[in-house]
């Protein structure tokens, strides 16, 4: 079958959620996909950070077949042997007591969102049903009712009500605003160190620093969303590193895995995640042993590789090329590590187009609220590769 073909089946039975490219996918080896026509294409988006490590790493083909061999679920009904040794392994990694696995970022993020209020109750002693929860403008943390409730974008928020309550929003960046905020029944701040489907929004220098010293004072749990953020994205493991901040809860998914299955993980103190109880909370594919064993060799593999240095090295060398690149179309650059947001001016057309243009030269991207372009490639990208795209990338931008 052709690219076509594919797509006219997609377009009959699948719901319409998504507006992809209209590029099949069929191979993916290192940063390079290839299309059903043969076509090879660089990917800069890594299906949003979750490939860090590169399409099809050997390593977790590798550990993914073994462990799929020999033992992929048991149900928390029983133990097995990875999930302890993942548990072991990101708690001291990260520097945290616990950790609660779960599968995808959004089931994480209403993990922790569940241990928060439930810490609220019983630990800081917030009356029943009245926790508070901060969170952002231009935040996004995934696609539950729970969570589309405290969206700022009304898209994805229209038509599924009746939404939650006990969330409040305020302008990302600003830390006033948070103080400002926070009451005595405020239990949490859930941010995103930078921000990925705002547009690789990066706040104001200090900013993380002043709300953690802000939560620290109200006792309120400062959570970091790192589920695209973490993992080497910026140049280190956590972004919240950049400014030397410790999140009292880390919420991690995508490249946790390294696009080879979905797991997602809450790491906090004994005192967050000790509030959840035998029968409190659970899922039947969280913690399962071969999510266990590729999630613990895609770690090793972002540790053993080095992709948070060759993030920030070769970030840093993506960034100041760009700001060579002087087009009628694009307003400024921001971003950090492997992590871009081409920042278009209103005039250019919108985003979309230009993605269009690089995918006929071979380069994969995705934009964001219109305006962005957006470049995520795996983190294993060479300066060669990097240059082969600025190539295409020049000649879309050209005026
Ligand atoms: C879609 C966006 C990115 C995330 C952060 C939690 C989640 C995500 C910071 C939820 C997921 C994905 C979801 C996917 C597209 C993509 C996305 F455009 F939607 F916003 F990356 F920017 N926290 N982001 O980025 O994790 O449940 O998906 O595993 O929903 O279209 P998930």
């Amino acid at each position: 079958m052709r690219a076509q073909d594919y797509i006219a089946i997609e377009e009959q039975y699948g719901a319409h959620n998504y507006c992809p490219l209209d590029v099949v996918l069929t191979r993916g080896e290192g940063v390079w996909v290839w299309d059903v026509e043969g076509k090879k294409y660089l990917d800069c988006l890594a299906a949003y950070s979750a490939v860090n490590q590169g399409h099809c790493h050997p390593r977790l083909v590798k550990v993914m077949v073994e462990q799929a061999c020999r033992l992929t679920l048991t149900s928390r009904a029983f133990r097995n042997d990875q999930l302890p040794l993942l548990e072991k392994e990101l708690c001291e990694l990260l520097g945290y007591e616990m950790m609660l696995p779960m599968n995808s970022g959004g089931e994480a993020v209403e993990s922790a969102i569940k241990a928060a209020r439930k810490w609220g109750y019983t630990v800081k002693g917030v009356e029943n049903d009245r926790a508070e929860i901060i969170v952002c403008d231009g935040n996004f943390h995934g696609r539950t009712i729970t969570i589309i409730t405290f969206s700022s974008v009304e898209q994805y928020r229209s038509g599924f009500g009746p939404l939650m309550p006990g969330f409040k929003r305020i302008p990302y960046g600003d830390a006033r605003a948070l103080a400002a905020a926070i009451t005595p029944n405020t239990v949490a701040f859930l941010v995103e160190p930078v921000q990925g489907e705002g547009g690789v929004v990066v706040p104001p220098e200090g900013y993380l620093r002043q709300a953690r010293e802000i939560c620290t004072a109200h006792n309120v749990l400062f959570i970091a969303d790192e589920i695209q953020s973490g993992l080497g994205r910026t140049g280190k493991m956590l972004a919240c590193e950049h400014e030397g901040v410790r999140p009292d809860v880390v919420i991690l998914g995508k490249a946790l895995s390294g696009g080879m299955y979905p797991v997602s993980a809450v790491l906090a103190s004994r005192e967050v995640l000790d509030v959840f109880k035998p029968g409190d909370h659970g899922s039947t594919y969280g913690g399962n042993p071969l999510a266990c064993a590729v999630a613990r060799e895609a770690v090793r593999v972002i540790v053993e590789e080095q992709l948070c240095e060759r993030a920030a090295q070769l970030g840093d060398y993506l960034m100041a090329e760009l700001r060579k690149i002087k087009s009628p179309h694009v307003d400024h650059y921001r971003g950090k590590g492997l992590w871009v947001g081409i920042v278009l001016k209103a005039e250019a057309g919108g985003a979309r187009r230009f993605c269009e243009a690089l995918m006929e030269k071979g380069v994969l991207s995705k934009e964001t609220h219109k305006t962005v372009i957006r470049l995520a490639p795996p983190l294993v990208i060479t300066k060669d590769e990097i240059d082969w795209m600025l190539e295409r990338l020049r000649d879309v931008l050209a005026p």
